[in-house]
């Protein structure tokens, strides 16, 4: 086997993988194979060529440190990657602790299949997009939107346990498919996230609107359940553009509820044409305007504000559609409540 990857234990819902992970171990062509932590064998790892694992969420550190130590006692030889939000603000720490001897930080589909590809061919590795490894000056490269279009989040027969609970319901965090619809946003709300730019480079990658419908073509047919989408706060004539090709190419019949993380307001209409590409329910979740980062401008913030609000209207009047809003600032609960209050 030339990679094994795992998903270490520790998080909320260990079940739940990060996309990036999926999208990268995809990328690489070679033989491969996903187990989470506490399905691991000791012959896998004595097996693999390349071993990776993400740390992705923060709160998987407390697994994520014994999983490395356990595969460096028992293959002191064998390269460990690493991936994900926290590993890219800790590579150097990660590093320097050699819990890692590669870290990929911001885009890592391309330097991560590249980089997994030299370490089987036993070929240098210096000068990869996005790789960290010790004593080397990383080199950083956003990907372009051509690159990030052909990222894969569904497949995954190479890990049949996720495969498999992936289609589970949960009451929290259900471990479906996300499908990165963006990969970063214009803002930087801190509690999001959402923008690489103040961290990984400047700007945002978009999905082409075809990229979108082949994924969700792909995922009715795998027969996937609670797929989630990430559109980040996508301007107006791009959402406009992928609403029009998913009513075009719909229905999708999804037996689970679909969910939307978008701080774009659609309007009515747009949300009834989601509604019918989607005949299981479709949820959105949003940021309210007035905790965007940077604040936005009085003039759009009230305009934002009163399309949500006629969102709302819509959606308390249908049977299919949902509206949360994702606060944690003090005070702001009350705030969402009353912005979407009749
Ligand atoms: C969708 C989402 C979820 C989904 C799951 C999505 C999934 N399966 O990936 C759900 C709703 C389940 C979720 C849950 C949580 N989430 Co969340 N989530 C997001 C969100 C909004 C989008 C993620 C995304 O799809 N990004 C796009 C994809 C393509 O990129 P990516 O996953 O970031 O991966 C990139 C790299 O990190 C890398 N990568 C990732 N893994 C790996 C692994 C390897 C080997 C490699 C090479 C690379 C790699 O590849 C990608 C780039 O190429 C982000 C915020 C954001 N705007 O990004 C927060 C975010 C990632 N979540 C966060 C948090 C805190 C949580 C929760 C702990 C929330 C909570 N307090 O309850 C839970 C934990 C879940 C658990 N496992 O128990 C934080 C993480 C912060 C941190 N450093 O810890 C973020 C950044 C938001 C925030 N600021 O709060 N989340
Ligand atoms: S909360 Fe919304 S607007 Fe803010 S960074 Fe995240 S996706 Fe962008």
């Amino acid at each position: 086997m030339d990679l094994l990857y795992v998903h270490p234990h520790g998080h909320l819902n260990d079940l739940v993988v990060p996309a990036g992970a999926l999208t990268s171990v995809n990328a690489f062509a070679g033989s491969k194979l996903g187990r989470y932590a506490f399905e691991l064998d000791d012959d896998e790892i004595l097996e693999a060529r390349v071993v990776a694992a993400d740390l992705h969420w923060a709160l998987g550190v407390s697994g994520f440190a014994p999983l490395v130590r356990h595969v460096r006692a028992l293959r002191p030889e064998v390269p460990i990657v690493v991936g994900g939000v926290t590993a890219g603000h800790l590579a150097r720490e990660l590093l320097d602790a050699r819990l890692a001897d590669f870290v990929l930080v911001g885009d890592s589909e391309v330097g991560f299949a590249a980089l997994v590809e030299a370490l089987v061919a036993g070929r240098a590795t210096a000068g990869l997009p996005n790789v960290h490894a010790r004593g080397e000056a990383p080199v950083a490269r956003r990907m372009t939107e051509a690159e990030f279009d052909v990222t894969d989040c569904l497949t995954a027969d190479w890990f049949p346990t996720y495969d498999a609970v992936s289609r589970l319901d949960a009451a929290a965090f259900p471990a479906g498919r996300t499908l990165p619809v963006a990969r970063g946003c214009p803002l930087r709300c801190p509690d999001c996230y959402g923008s690489y730019a103040s961290t990984y480079g400047a700007g945002y990658l978009v999905r082409s609107p075809a990229g979108v419908v082949g994924l969700l073509r792909r995922a009715a047919a795998m027969e996937l359940a609670n797929l989630r989408l990430f559109l980040g706060k996508l301007p107006a004539p791009r959402l406009d553009a992928l609403i029009d090709a998913i009513a075009a190419a719909g229905p999708f019949p999804f037996d689970s509820m679909l969910g939307l993380f978008l701080c774009t307001p659609p309007s009515p209409e747009q949300c009834a044409r989601l509604e019918a590409a989607f005949p299981g329910e479709v949820a959105f979740s949003m940021v309210p305007p007035a905790e965007h980062v940077p604040a936005l401008p009085d003039a759009t913030r009230a305009h934002e504000e009163g399309a949500w609000r006629t969102l709302a209207a819509h959606v308390r009047a249908s049977s299919r559609a949902h509206l949360d809003a994702w606060t944690t600032a003090r005070g702001s609960a009350e705030r969402a409540r009353a912005l979407f209050a009749p």
